[in-house]
């Protein structure tokens, strides 16, 4: 944290991002009340500004935003602890519709992930992707009060703000962020405008991936399909007289967890969720949190406990699954399906092995506040993350954070790029059912001694390589370019 501040000298940090870290709500009672989303993306940055302070620009989209930001749609956050300013952008229906569910999660989401399900590219959801960034970058123009200001332009929403912003401040360090995959050069040209969104990222200083694969990939691309040099030694991208890096940021989650550090022992969590969900004292608790998203690998997961069940049928009545997902893109048709399947899914599975009043099964479709879901972490035998394609997870580390009495496996999609830090975790291909019920099974069965071996090594991986890390290491990449190019000024 402190590494991080000093690199910063003072200076405010400026976010471009499409979601907000908290938004407000109007109740039907008509009180107001604060969300924090899910969202990987606000669980990691939003304590990096804590740290650091400074303005985050966001699409406003609670339904209470307006009357609760002043006139320029600024409000000071987090609610009770102020040490930031979220600035909230406002969208019109058509933007929202065009840039964010069209564009960005119709489009490029899909593009993005190997999931299988066809990206749609419509002419009216990039003009207004296009008009989005534009927007962005003209919002933070009124903002900034120096001409080299620093910031970071977060994820698929945002690949055209960086040029835009180049444009108008050409000396300001930009450090653009993608939180999600980026394909190989074949994959990307499916997107119309990929020329355009290579074009836009390379108005950065800097472009990070959570991967190395994925810095291969986009350099792939620009060597590909633009007129560009690139120093693959260097790992950096010459383009109109202009270099920009491109570099591995492996993401992470805060260290010490304020979750963790607020939350009962584990023992109390795990009489308090047992007593929830009915659970005698032996049973034995699995988890999954995540999106509402057919990334994750939901049907999947689900499908495996059912196999589990079908291998060890002494774990009926004895074992539940609890899946918190919470709702996500709910107007896009795809996620619509999506949450008819799993709860379909879910329902079948019930009626094949429920009994009485036990269920193999709980499905949770609802937002769960933060500190309940670190509370049913801490409770939980077992959690399973089976994306399908991740650019990171932060489930995965979040529960390692969770587990401070070194107790609980991880079970882990290999296709999330968390699978190459978290190497002690049981890894699997969660489309090989027979190989993921096989690791739910070991880990019921897993001795305490090597839960325990497990979980150190990831916790100290974890702690040492978390979120402040992260952001750290990106700005300190960022004060050497700025030294660097002022020592060419002064040259020139
Ligand atoms: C993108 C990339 C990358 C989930 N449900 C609830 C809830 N969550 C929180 C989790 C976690 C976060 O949302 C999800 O983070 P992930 O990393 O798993 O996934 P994405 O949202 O897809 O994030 C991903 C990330 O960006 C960061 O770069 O790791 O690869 O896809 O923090 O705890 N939180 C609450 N209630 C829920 O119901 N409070």
């Amino acid at each position: 944290k402190l590494t991080l501040q000093r690199h910063l000298h003072g200076e405010r940090m400026i976010v471009v991002a499409n979601r907000e870290p908290y938004l407000h709500n109007r109740r039907p009672d008509g009180s107001i009340e604060v969300v924090h989303p899910a969202s990987g993306l606000v669980s990691a940055l939003e304590p990096v500004m804590r740290a650091c302070s400074g303005v985050w620009f966001a699409h406003g989209a609670g339904s209470a935003d307006r009357e609760t930001a002043d006139a320029q749609g600024r409000i000071r956050v987090p609610p009770g602890e102020e040490s930031y300013w979220i600035r909230r952008v406002w969208l019109t229906p058509e933007q929202e519709h065009g840039y964010y569910y069209g564009f960005s999660n119709e489009g490029l989401w899909p593009l993005c992930h190997v999931a299988h399900n066809r990206p749609l590219f419509r002419a009216e959801d990039w003009r207004h992707y296009q008009d989005v960034n534009l927007k962005f970058a003209d919002a933070v123009c009124q903002e900034v009060d120096s001409d080299d200001p620093v910031i970071l332009v977060q994820d698929y929403h945002f690949a055209l703000a960086p040029r835009l912003l180049r444009e108008r401040l050409p000396r300001a360090t930009i450090l653009t962020f993608w939180h999600i995959p980026w394909p190989n050069a074949e994959q990307i040209s499916i997107c119309p405008w990929h020329k355009e969104l290579l074009d836009g990222l390379l108005g950065s200083s800097i472009v990070g991936f959570h991967t190395r694969l994925h810095c291969n990939n986009f350099m792939e691309a620009a060597d590909r399909f633009l007129e560009a040099r690139l120093d693959r030694e260097g790992l950096a991208i010459s383009r109109n007289e202009r270099s920009t890096l491109v570099r591995a940021y492996p993401i992470s989650i805060e260290w010490p967890n304020r979750w963790v550090e607020s939350a009962p022992a584990s023992d109390a969590c795990r009489a308090s969720v047992f007593a929830e969900l009915g659970l005698k004292e032996d049973a034995k608790l699995g988890m999954g949190v995540d999106r509402l998203d057919y990334t994750k690998g939901i049907e999947e997961r689900l499908r495996a406990v059912e196999r589990l069940f079908e291998r060890e049928p002494a774990l009926v009545g004895r074992f539940t699954f609890l899946q918190l997902a919470s709702p996500s893109r709910t107007l896009i048709d795809r996620y619509q399906r999506l949450n008819d399947d799993v709860e379909q899914l879910a329902a079948r599975i019930n009626a094949r092995f429920g009994a009485d009043l036990w269920r193999p099964i709980v499905l949770k479709r609802e937002h769960t506040e933060p500190a309940d879901v670190f509370r049913y972490y801490r409770a939980a035998d077992l959690c399973y993350v089976s994306s399908l394609h991740d650019g990171m997870n932060l489930v995965a580390k979040e529960y390692v954070a969770a587990r401070d009495d070194e107790q609980g496996v991880l079970i882990l999609s290999k296709f999330t790029g968390a699978a190459q830090e978290l190497t002690e975790a049981l890894q699997v291909n969660p489309y090989d059912i027979e190989e993921s019920s096989a690791a739910l099974s070991a880990a019921l069965h897993m001795p305490r001694d090597e839960q325990r071996a497990r979980m150190r090594v990831m916790r100290a991986l974890v702690a040492e390589f978390n979120v402040y890390r992260w952001a750290g290491r990106m700005l300190i990449d960022a004060s050497r370019l700025r030294q660097r190019e002022q020592l060419a000024g002064l040259l020139s």
